[in-house]
């Protein structure tokens, strides 16, 4: 029995392709088989993947940062910590002021990510990016929930991060919306990268034939 053609953008939704890279501290801690196992075992297809060193030009393609929004935003990540513990930003950062603290996060990021091997991947499923942020947790370790990459296999704080002046060591990046995946996944794959197969499990996953 055939399935009923879907709309292109219900079918859209149940094949979204997602870009995320399992980050230096991921590789080095011997976590990409660990992350790639709970990804496929969400019902989700790997259809792209490599292993390479990130050059300064990519890192800094890879994250939007002539973004000002997404600058002031990696400031503010980090500011909430310095509020929590009643320290001020200024003794310990030489400012409070979060373009500035975000535009030094933004540079420590391109050491972080330039720092070893990384694993990228182009992810495609239900939702696909939603579910991989999910899969991600929250971008700062200690607010990450339990059963999450980040929740699971990282610990660290902005208010130690940025004092030591590094990145926020949280293993695993995910895209976060639909124009960051369409960014992201065309920067580091070309079209013939992305494999199509079919996985034993979508039948019983994703269609009406039990
Ligand atoms: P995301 O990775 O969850 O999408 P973004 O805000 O896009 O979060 O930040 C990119 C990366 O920058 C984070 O994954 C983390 O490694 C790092 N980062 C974010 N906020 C801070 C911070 O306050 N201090 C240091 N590094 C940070
Ligand atoms: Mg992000």
């Amino acid at each position: 029995m055939s399935e009923k053609k879907l709309d292109p953008r219900i079918q859209a939704i149940k094949t979204q392709h997602t870009f995320c890279m399992i980050k230096p501290d991921g590789v080095k801690r011997g976590l990409v088989g660990e992350i790639i196992r709970r990804i496929e075992t969400a019902g989700l297809k790997v259809v792209a993947l490599k292993m390479m060193t990130a050059d300064e030009e990519q890192i800094r393609k890879h994250y939007p940062m002539s973004d000002q929004a997404w600058v002031d935003r990696l400031g503010d990540k980090g500011l909430g910590t310095f509020e929590e513990y009643d320290l001020d930003p200024v003794e310990f950062l030489g400012t409070s002021d979060r373009s500035q603290i975000g535009r030094q996060v933004a540079e420590t990021l391109v050491g972080y990510m330039t720092s070893g091997p990384v694993v990228c991947m182009v992810i495609e499923g239900v939702q696909a990016i939603d579910m991989i942020r999910k899969l991600a947790g929250h971008t700062l370790p200690f607010k990450a929930e339990m059963g999450t990459i980040r929740g699971d296999f990282s610990v660290d704080s902005p208010g130690v991060a940025n004092v030591e002046g590094r990145a926020i060591h949280n293993l695993f990046h995910a895209s976060e919306n639909p124009v960051e995946a369409a960014n992201e996944v065309a920067l580091w794959f070309s079209e013939a990268d992305k494999q199509k197969y079919f996985r034993i499990d979508e039948t019983l996953m994703y269609s009406k034939h039990y």
